[in-house]
């Protein structure tokens, strides 16, 4: 036996990581009966994650380079506090090759991948060419970096235009350059590689065929460190802006059950290629004839994992905690349905009418859903102060239906029920995507929100106004009868005026 298969609990928990995700793993600790240790910055000193915590500890300055990116610091506070084990959540140091292979020197275990499978992954080329082998269809394009400007143009007349030219070191969007014309190459070949230097400190560039008006769609895997690996099917991330995930759902409204079957055996065999452990998620691009290509893989836990987790019923951290400790994983593909359907909203704090620009302060009030098929993760509260060094996520908000529709209009309900006041929020922007006919009808792709960019600003008058606009008519029509019978031999007088106005005020105060 291996020292991978040794059996080695996990006792006590440092969580490397802030906001909803670090009471998100907490809890699931605290389930478990494993003792949690919380990282706080300067900045994060009220914070709900500190207090929620066994114990706390103070690793430095609001910046997170200083504190939830010190890797020294981290390492420091996890012996110090006799943590076995670090959970880095997600952002921050969850894809840090480097991070995990000091936990590994340290005696310390990482709740995630080894380091050669985050280092794999993160370069993109390496991993289109590890894709290739597995059998995993990748966009048609170029299999080593491309540096000459002759070569490039080679390239791109046996691709066809349009291509994009990408970061190896890149993902999520960033370094990235769409090619329309011939005459454009060299220039933005050059720029796209300047600019890859300038982010990652590597200049290195591959070639794909664009795919035009495309659908996200990821899965989730689980592989345990036996070589077991499974799906947790699908979750349609479309709705985003500017690579910002808004709302994601699962099952995706575009997939059929042999696609779905396909792409599953895909992930599963992504995952194997890379020799991964831990929880994953391999991103798909798809086009509308439902011709897919893995794009990348994610290796972490994400922000939208709580759908996956309603409609397949396997607690993602629970499963992450046991796969670090070197148990096999409890169930089998066959064993693994999809019941109903969910979806997440992000609530967070910007303006979306002002370019979506992050808008932290203090919350003064705030009222959050519950009832039947609602989730909600968050980790502010009233009085709370949303820094403003970290991003700007406030909750996400998650709905389980037995149907797609029954799933929109409990986050229709779930969404009136939210109230926030102090910051900005995105709460009535997501309620405008739940009324449209795009979303509603669950054919949209990337372009949705730009394509529905009208109608999602739009001041529109909600369901509650009309409501409250009807009930005004009614009394006006009511008052109006009411004045006329009496006008029989007197006008009204100025006093009754006032009062008619002081009623319909006090009626319509709360709007
Ligand atoms: C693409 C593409 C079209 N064709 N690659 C954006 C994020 C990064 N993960 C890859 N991205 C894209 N790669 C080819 N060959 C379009 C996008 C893309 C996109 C992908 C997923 C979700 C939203 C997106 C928004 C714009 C562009």
């Amino acid at each position: 036996m291996g020292k991978a298969m040794e059996h080695k609990p996990i006792r006590k928990v440092l969580i490397a990581n802030r906001g909803e995700i670090a009471i998100r793993i907490m809890r699931t600790c605290r389930e478990m009966g494993i003792r949690t240790v919380a990282v706080f910055s300067e900045a994060d000193r009220t914070a709900m994650h500190v207090r929620y915590a066994d114990e706390a500890y103070h690793i430095g300055p609001a910046p997170s380079s200083e504190s939830y990116l010190n890797i020294d610091k981290i390492i420091g506070t996890a012996k110090k506090s006799g943590a076995d084990a670090i959970h880095p959540g997600y952002g921050f140091l969850s894809e840090n090759a480097t991070f995990s292979r000091r936990c590994r020197e340290e005696g310390i275990t990482f709740i995630g991948p080894s380091p050669e499978s985050i280092e794999m992954m993160g370069d993109k080329i390496s991993a289109r060419k590890r894709m290739i082998a597995a059998g995993v269809p990748v966009v048609p394009g170029t299999t080593d970096r491309v540096t000459d400007e002759a070569e490039a143009i080679r390239q791109i007349k046996e691709i066809g235009l349009p291509v994009m030219i990408k970061a190896s070191a890149g993902g999520g969007g960033r370094g990235m350059r769409l090619v329309h014309k011939e005459s454009e190459i060299a220039s933005l070949l050059r720029s796209a590689r300047s600019e890859a230097k300038t982010a990652f400190g590597d200049d290195a560039v591959y070639i794909e065929k664009y795919v035009d008006s495309p659908h996200h769609v990821e899965f989730q895997i689980l592989s345990d460190k036996h070589g077991n690996t499974v799906h947790l099917f699908e979750r349609e991330c479309s709705v985003q802006r500017r690579h910002q995930k808004v709302v994601e759902e699962t099952p995706s409204p575009l997939l059929n059950p042999e696609v779905r079957s396909r792409m599953g055996e895909c992930a599963a065999a992504a995952a194997n290629a890379c020799n991964y452990s831990g929880a994953g998620t391999i991103e798909f691009i798809m086009d509308d004839q439902r011709n897919f290509y893995f794009l990348e893989m994610n290796t972490r836990l994400q922000v939208e994992h709580p759908i996956t987790e309603r409609v397949v019923g396997v607690d993602l951290v629970k499963e992450q905690i046991h796969i670090a400790e070197g148990k096999p994983l409890p169930f089998k593909q066959e064993d693994l349905k999809q019941n109903g359907h969910s979806i997440e909203c992000r609530i967070i704090a910007e303006d979306t009418d002002n370019n979506f620009m992050p808008n932290p302060g203090t919350i003064t009030h705030i009222t959050e859903p519950f009832g039947f098929g609602v989730r909600c993760d968050s980790y502010v509260y009233e009085g709370y102060t949303i820094p403003i060094h970290y991003d700007s996520l406030i909750s996400k908000l998650i709905v389980w239906g037995r149907t797609r529709e029954e799933a929109i209009e409990r986050m229709r309900r779930a969404l009136s029920e939210y109230k926030i006041t102090g910051v900005k929020t995105t709460i009535r922007f997501l309620e405008r995507i739940m009324e449209s006919e795009d979303f509603r009808s669950g054919k949209y792709n990337t372009h949705f929100i730009e394509k529905n960019s009208a109608f999602l600003h739009a001041d529109g008058i909600c369901e509650k106004q009309i409501e409250d606009i009807a009930m005004i008519a009614t009394f006006a029509e009511y008052y109006t009868r009411f004045e006329e019978s009496k006008i029989t031999n007197s006008t009204p007088s100025v006093k009754k005026e006032t009062n008619w106005k002081r009623q319909i005020r006090k009626f319509t105060s709360r709007i």
